[in-house]
């Protein structure tokens, strides 16, 4: 049986799971250490949320090909952003239910276009960042289930961030969050999420941040006429700002409710459009990494290719998917 993915804000029990699980997973050592992954100093242990953080940030460095000036990689800036990610959120899932021993939870989303709706006053102050739900923002972040406690060793940590040159490193801080921050000083709306999903090209050449089609706009480096950048998904990262800006920005247990509506909104456009996918296997070796039947690798399990993943939905479905603007 399918589980149901909810909006973490109409269902409570899933909200509380999806803390308890965020914390167990914290706590939880994978197996993995900080020397496998060439961290420097005294080898501890990579725990198992951890290690999503630290296969987040290689994905990203890893360029596809090497050196190209648009910056593709192996997770974003190309087709492979929304495959690559409905992994990520599939495995998470797993360990989830695993940890729960509820093998029928669902990850929950953040509808985020319906807080983009609002006033700006009232995003920073909306539902989501409550003290029953994800807390506010801090440096550290001082509210909610991942508020920082010096006293309370268990309380919720950062453990690995990357440097200025991009290594990862070992650290033991408290979570950082800094709203609307004048590179995003608001989040998307709901119109801007229909206007994407009426894009009936799902990507393009040059399969990059200045490509047209859906892909790019969802990702976030393309906007509506007459906007400003970053968009959609880069948006929300922006907004949200501290430990959600940088490539490990998995640290913040927002990231994976922002990927799970940006994983709605793809299977809103699969739904819409017949389940497409490009740049198949014909394509050239430098779009290697991007095409329809390559591997997407993870330390965490067996890969998964983009086919693999355009129908999900013997596994999981969403509880609503949004329409294409100009459809009823
Ligand atoms: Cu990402």
């Amino acid at each position: 049986m399918a589980v149901t993915r909810k909006n973490i804000l109409t269902d409570h029990a899933v909200r509380d799971k999806f803390i308890q699980g965020v914390l167990a997973l914290k706590q939880e050592p994978s197996g993995r250490t900080t020397a496998d992954f060439g961290i420097p100093g005294r080898a501890q242990s990579v725990n198992t949320y951890d290690l999503f953080v630290v296969w987040h940030h290689t994905a990203m460095m890893r360029l596809t090909p090497a050196g190209n000036a648009a910056g593709r990689n192996a997770a974003h800036r190309g087709p492979i952003f929304c495959p690559w990610h409905r992994v990520m959120l599939l495995l998470l899932e797993q360990n989830f239910q695993r940890v729960l021993g509820d093998a029928t939870f669902g990850l929950p989303y953040w509808d985020w276009g319906k807080d983009g709706d609002l006033p700006a006053a009232r995003q920073i102050a909306a539902d989501v960042w409550k003290a029953d739900c994800l807390g506010g923002q801090g440096s550290p972040v001082a509210t909610g289930p991942f508020a920082y406690k010096a006293s309370d060793p268990k309380s919720f940590r950062v453990r690995v961030v990357a440097n200025v040159s991009g290594a990862l490193t070992a650290v033991s801080r408290g979570l950082r969050r800094r709203f609307a921050s004048s590179d995003a000083p608001l989040l998307p709306t709901s119109v801007q999420v229909a206007n994407a999903l009426a894009l009936p090209t799902f990507d393009a050449p040059s399969w990059d941040p200045s490509s047209a089609g859906f892909r790019n706009r969802l990702e976030g480096w393309s906007a509506d006429a007459g906007a400003r950048s970053p968009w959609l998904h880069n948006r929300v990262h922006v907004w949200v700002g501290g430990d959600m800006s940088p490539s490990t920005s998995p640290n913040d247990p927002v990231f994976y409710l922002n990927h799970c509506n940006v994983d709605r909104l793809w299977e809103a456009w699969l739904a819409h459009y017949g389940r497409a996918y490009v740049p198949d296997q014909t394509a050239p070796a430098s779009l290697e990494g991007h095409r329809i039947d390559d591997p997407i690798a993870s330390p965490l399990g067996a890969s998964m290719t983009p086919r693999q993943v355009l129908d999900l939905r013997a596994i999981y479905i969403y509880d609503r998917l949004p329409q294409p603007a100009g459809t009823v």
